[in-house]
C-alpha cells in the first residue's frame, strides 16, 4: 500500500531540474555542480538522476505522550524527511526533533546490524556476528534445554512499551516477571479510592477539563517536556483564565510556564497534603454533602481494631488457591449512622449518612472515618507542614482554601514524589485531599497523572488476535525488582528492550544477578547497555522498517494510528513478529502466529468492543491517510461524571483496611527512607532527583548525532553546591553512594533546588564519561509495599550521593 502513496514517481527532465534547485545541498544531490560544468551534462543523466520517491506513514513512540503519525519521504529506498502526518485531528498533528531526527538516528551507530554471540565476558561488550539461522536454532536449543530441565517458567519474557513481543511469553509458557515497581507509587495509595487508575494512577479525565478549572494544581509533574505534543492543552487552560501552579523542587519546564511556582523539599509532597488537609478541616472549608454522598467517610471503624465494621465478618478464602470471591458489599454491608434516628443502619439503607458520630455496634464501640481522620489529622498542622516542605505555613493556607474552593484539578506526576520510598502515602492522601473537598467528577475538578495518553484523549478499544487456547504466560512468583534478591525460578530471561539497566535500581547487583543466569538474549533495534550482559542480542526492526505494507495499529490520543512500512528492513534487522514467528517454528508451535502483520492488525480491529473500530480494516485506515480520528472527539473525557465511583461500594473508599498493620489506614506522615536519614546525609549530602527530558525518550536516542548536540548526560547542581565543592560547569564529577558511582559533566543551573542534584534518568555509560547513572539508585523496596496494589515502587529518586570533581 506504500507504493499506492507515491508522490512521485518519475521525474521529467525540467522536474528534475526544479527539484535541484530548490533542494540545493541536501544530501543525495551532490555532485550537481560539478555535472552543470561538464559537458552535455543534460543528456546522460536524465534517466538514472530522476529518484523513486514515495511518502509512507507510520506512528512513532507511545512513551513520550505522544504516538505522533509521521509522513515520511522515501528516496531511492532511503528515508530522508520525516514530517507531521498532516492527517485527522489537527490537535495530533505533531512532532518534535526526535521524530525530525529519526532520518540520521534509524542509519546510525547504534543499531545492531546483525545477530550476535557473546565472546568475551559478559559484561565486556564483545560479541562475533553470528548468521539469523545459527542464533534462531542456537536460542530455541537454549530454551528447550533450560524448559525441560527446570520447567517452563524458568525463562523470563520482559518486554519494554515500545517492543511488540506479546506472543513471546504465552507461547513459551514463560514468566513475565511480575510487577515493575515502575510508575505506581502514587497510584498504589490513590487508586483503590477512585477504584480504577490500575495503580498508575491514571484516574483523571483529559486535560482539557483544566479550562473549566479555576485551579490547576501540578505536583510532582513535569508535563512540559513528559507530554511534548500536548503542551498546548496547558496553555488552552491558562489562557481560558485557569491558574497554573506547580509544586516542584527544581524550577521545571512546566513550573518555569506556569502562574507560580512553589518550591518544595524532595519527597515531601503528602507533608504538603496533610497540611492542606488539616486546614481545610480546621476551617470548615470540607464539602460534607459530597463526603456523605460519594464517599467511606460516614462509614464505622471499629474503634479497638481500627477495622471498618461490616455485616458479618468476611469468609476468608478456604485455601490460597481456591480463592473464594470476597462478599459484595451489599451481601455483607458496612455500617453508618443514620442522621435522623442517629442509630447505625447498613450503608446500603442511607444514602446521606452522617459524617460524624460515635456509636455502637453488636458491643463494639464506633466512630465514623471522618471522626478518626479529624483526630488522626491534629499533629498535622500547616506550621508543622512548612517545617517539613519547606513551604511558607501562610502559602500552603492560601493554597489550600483556593484548591477547597475550586473547581480544581490536581495534576500528579510519576517522575516526581512517585519515585521515592512514601509515594503512596503522598497518593493516599491526595485522594483525601480530593475527597473532603468534592474535587472530582465535576467540570475542572479531576486527580491524577495528566501525561501520555491520559493527558489529552480518549483511547479507543482494541481487540486482540486470539492466541490459541494452551498460550498462557505462567505466574510470576517474584516480580523483577526481586528477582536479585529472592528465591526463584527464572533460570534464563529474553529481554525485549533494555532491562538490566533500565528497570532495576542498583545495578552492579542487578548485573550479578544478570551474570548467575543460564542465558540471556536481548531483542533491539539498539545496543544498549543492558545487552552487554546478554549472549544473544539479536537485532530488531525500528518503527519505519517492515516486511509487509502494515506492521501494526495503535490505538490512543484520541485516534487509531497504524505502521506502514516506510522501508525495507536495515541491516539485518528482522521485525519482532518475524523473530516470534521464526522461534515458533522452530519449537513446533508456528500455528498460534499470524500468517501477516496484515491479519493481525485486522484481527486487532475487527475484535474490538466498539462498533466503530470493528468495521475499520488497516486497509480503510491508509485510505483515509493512515489516521483514524475518534468521533465525538469534541466532547471533552470525563471520568466518574456521575460520581459514583467503580469501587466496590461506588463510593471514594478512603479508609484502607489492609494498612492497619503499618498504620496507613488514612494516611500518616512517613518521611523517605534514605534521603531523610540524617547520618547518611551527613556522608551523602545530595538526594540525585530523576527526571525525564523532551531530548530523550528513556535510554533511546543517546546515539542520535542530532540529539547529541543538544544534550550530553551531565548533573546539575545549585550554583552554591558547585561553589562548596570547587566546581565549574563543564567538570567532570564523581558521583557516587556506597552503593556505586558514575561520572558525568556538571552544569550550575540555578533552576535547582540546593541540596538536590537533578539528572536526566538513563544516563547509560556508553555516553556519560564512566559508568551508569543506575549504579547509585536506591533499590529500597519497602515492607508495606507488598501489600500494596502494584506491589513496592522503585525508589530511584530516594537516593543520596556525594559529588567530587573527578
Ligand atoms: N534511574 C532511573 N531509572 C528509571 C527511571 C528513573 O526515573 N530513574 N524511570 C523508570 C520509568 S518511569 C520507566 S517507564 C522505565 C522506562 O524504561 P524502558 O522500558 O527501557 O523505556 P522504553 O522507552 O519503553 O523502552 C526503550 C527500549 O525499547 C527499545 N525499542 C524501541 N522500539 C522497539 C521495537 O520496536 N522493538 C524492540 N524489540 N525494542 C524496541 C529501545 O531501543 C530501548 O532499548 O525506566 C525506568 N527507569
Ligand atoms: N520526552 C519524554 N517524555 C516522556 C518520557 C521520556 O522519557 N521522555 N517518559 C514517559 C514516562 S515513562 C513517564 S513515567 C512520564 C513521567 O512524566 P512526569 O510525571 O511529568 O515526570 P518527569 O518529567 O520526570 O517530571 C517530574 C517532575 O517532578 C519533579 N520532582 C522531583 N521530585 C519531586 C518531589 O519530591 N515532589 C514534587 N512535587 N516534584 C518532584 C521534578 O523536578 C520534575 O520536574 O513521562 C513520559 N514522557
Ligand atoms: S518522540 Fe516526538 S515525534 Fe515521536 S511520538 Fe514523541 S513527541 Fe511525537
Ligand atoms: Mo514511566
Amino acid at each position: 500500500m506504500t507504493e499506492s502513496s507515491s508522490t512521485r514517481g518519475r521525474l521529467t527532465r525540467r522536474g528534475f531540474l526544479k527539484t535541484a534547485g530548490a533542494a540545493a545541498g541536501v544530501a543525495g544531490l551532490a555532485g550537481v555542480a560539478s555535472m552543470a560544468t561538464a559537458d552535455g551534462w543534460l543528456a546522460p543523466a536524465s534517466a538514472e538522476a530522476a529518484p523513486e520517491e514515495h511518502v509512507a506513514r507510520t506512528y512513532h513512540q507511545s512513551h513520550c505522550g505522544g504516538m505522533c503519525s509521521l509522513a515520511c519521504t522515501v528516496r531511492d529506498g532511503r528515508m530522508v524527511k520525516v514530517q507531521p502526518n498532516g492527517v485527522g485531528n489537527p490537535d495530533f498533528q505533531t512532532i518534535c526533533l526526535k521524530g525530525i531526527s529519526e532520518v540520521a538516528h534509524i542509519y546510525g551507530k547504534g543499531r545492531v546490524q546483525t545477530p550476535l554471540k557473546r565472546v568475551g565476558e559478559r559484561g565486556s561488550g564483545q560479541f562475533e556476528p553470528i548468521s539469523w539461522d545459527e542464533a534462531l536454532d542456537e536460542v530455541a536449543e537454549l530454551i528447550k534445554t533450560t524448559q525441560d530441565a527446570y520447567g517452563r517458567d524458568s525463562i523470563m519474557v520482559l518486554a519494554t512499551a515500545e517492543a511488540d513481543f506479546g506472543f513471546l511469553a504465552p507461547m513459551l509458557g514463560a514468566q513475565t516477571g511480575g510487577f515493575d515497581g515502575i510508575d505506581v507509587g502514587t497510584g498504589n495509595g490513590l487508586d483503590p479510592a477512585m477504584g480504577f487508575g490500575a495503580g498508575y494512577a491514571m484516574c483523571a479525565p483529559e486535560a482539557r477539563d483544566w479550562q473549566r478549572s479555576k485551579l490547576v494544581l501540578t505536583v510532582g509533574s513535569n508535563y512540559c517536556e513528559s507530554s511534548l505534543p500536548n503542551v498546548f492543552t496547558f496553555f488552552d487552560a491558562k489562557e481560558a483564565g485557569a491558574h497554573m501552579v506547580t509544586v516542584d523542587p527544581h524550577y521545571s519546564t512546566t513550573a518555569s510556564k506556569s502562574d507560580e511556582w512553589i518550591p518544595i523539599e524532595p519527597g515531601t509532597d503528602a507533608a504538603l497534603f496533610l497540611g492542606m488537609i488539616s486546614h481545610i478541616i480546621d476551617n470548615d472549608l470540607a464539602d460534607e454533602d459530597f463526603m456523605a454522598q460519594h464517599s467511606t467517610m460516614p462509614f464505622l471503624v471499629d474503634a479497638e481494631t481500627g477495622l471498618l465494621i461490616r455485616d458479618h465478618e468476611e469468609i476468608a478464602p478456604v485455601d490460597e488457591a481456591a480463592e473464594a470471591e470476597p462478599e459484595t458489599p451489599e451481601q455483607n454491608p458496612y455500617f453508618v449512622i443514620d442522621p435522623v434516628t442517629g442509630n447505625p443502619v447498613h450503608h446500603t439503607q442511607c444514602d446521606t449518612p452522617a459524617i460524624s458520630g460515635t456509636t455502637q455496634v453488636r458491643g463494639r464501640n464506633a466512630v465514623t472515618v471522618w471522626d478518626v481522620l479529624v483526630e488522626g489529622q491534629k499533629p498535622y498542622t500547616v506550621d508543622w507542614a512548612a517545617e517539613i516542605t519547606g513551604i511558607p505555613a501562610e502559602r500552603i493556607a492560601s493554597l489550600a482554601e483556593e484548591y477547597a474552593e475550586g473547581p480544581s484539578s490536581l495534576a500528579l506526576g510519576w517522575g516526581g514524589n512517585d519515585k521515592m520510598t512514601n509515594a503512596d502515602i503522598a497518593g493516599h492522601a491526595a485522594a483525601v485531599l480530593v475527597a473532603i473537598t468534592g474535587n472530582v467528577g465535576k467540570p475542572g475538578a479531576g486527580v491524577g497523572v495528566y501525561v501520555g495518553q491520559s493527558y489529552n484523549s480518549y483511547a479507543p478499544a482494541l481487540g486482540a488476535w486470539a492466541l490459541p487456547e494452551d498460550w498462557a504466560a505462567a505466574a510470576s512468583e517474584v516480580s523483577i525488582y526481586d528477582m536479585p534478591y529472592r528465591e526463584n525460578n527464572c533460570h534464563a530471561a529474553i529481554f525485549c528492550g533494555d532491562i538490566v539497566a533500565q528497570h532495576l535500581a542498583n545495578m552492579n547487583v542487578t548485573c550479578d544477578w544478570a551474570d548467575t543466569l543460564d542465558f540471556i538474549v536481548t531483542m533491539d533495534p539498539y545496543f544498549t547497555e543492558g545487552a552487554k550482559w546478554s549472549d544473544y542480542i539479536l537485532p530488531c526492526t525500528s518503527r519505519f522498517e517492515y516486511d509487509e505494507p502494515f506492521g501494526n495499529v495503535k490505538a490512543g490520543y484520541s485516534q487509531i494510528v497504524i505502521q506502514e512500512k516506510i522501508i525495507d528492513p536495515l541491516f539485518e534487522a528482522r521485525t519482532d513478529l518475524w523473530i516470534q514467528r521464526e522461534l515458533a517454528s522452530r519449537l513446533g508451535l508456528k500455528a498460534g502466529i499470524p500468517e501477516s502483520s496484515v491479519d493481525r492488525c485486522n484481527a486487532i480491529l475487527s475484535t474490538s468492543t466498539e462498533p466503530w473500530v470493528s468495521e475499520l480494516t488497516v486497509e480503510k485506515i491508509s485510505e483515509n491517510g493512515a489516521v483514524w480520528p475518534v468521533p465525538d472527539r469534541e466532547v471533552i473525557r470525563e471520568v466518574v461524571p456521575d460520581q459514583v465511583f467503580p469501587t466496590p461500594t461506588g463510593r471514594m473508599e478512603l479508609y484502607y483496611d489492609g494498612m492497619v498493620p503499618f498504620d496507613q489506614q488514612l494516611p500518616q506522615w512517613e518521611p523517605c527512607t534514605e534521603i531523610a536519614d540524617e547520618s547518611l546525609r551527613a556522608q551523602f549530602p545530595l538526594q540525585l532527583t530523576n527526571t525525564r527530558t523532551r531530548f530523550r525518550i528513556h535510554n533511546q536516542f543517546y546515539d542520535s548525532d542530532w540529539l547529541q548536540l543538544m544534550y550530553e548526560p551531565l548533573v546539575m547542581l545549585n550554583p552554591a553546591d558547585m561553589a562548596s565543592r570547587g566546581l565549574e560547569t563543564g567538570d567532570v564529577v564523581r558521583v557516587f553512594n556506597d552503593r556505586g558511582e558514575f561520572k558525568v559533566h556538571a552544569a550550575a543551573n540555578n533552576a535547582i533546588r540546593p541540596g538536590s542534584v537533578r539528572i536526566y534518568e538513563a544516563a547509560t555509560a556508553d555516553y556519560t564519561v564512566a559508568g551508569n547513572l543506575q549504579n547509585v539508585t536506591n533499590n529500597t523496596m519497602i515492607e508495606r509495599g507488598y501489600d500494596l496494589m502494584c506491589g513496592p515502587v522503585i525508589p530511584f529518586s530516594d537516593t543520596l550521593v556525594e559529588i567530587e570533581k573527578a
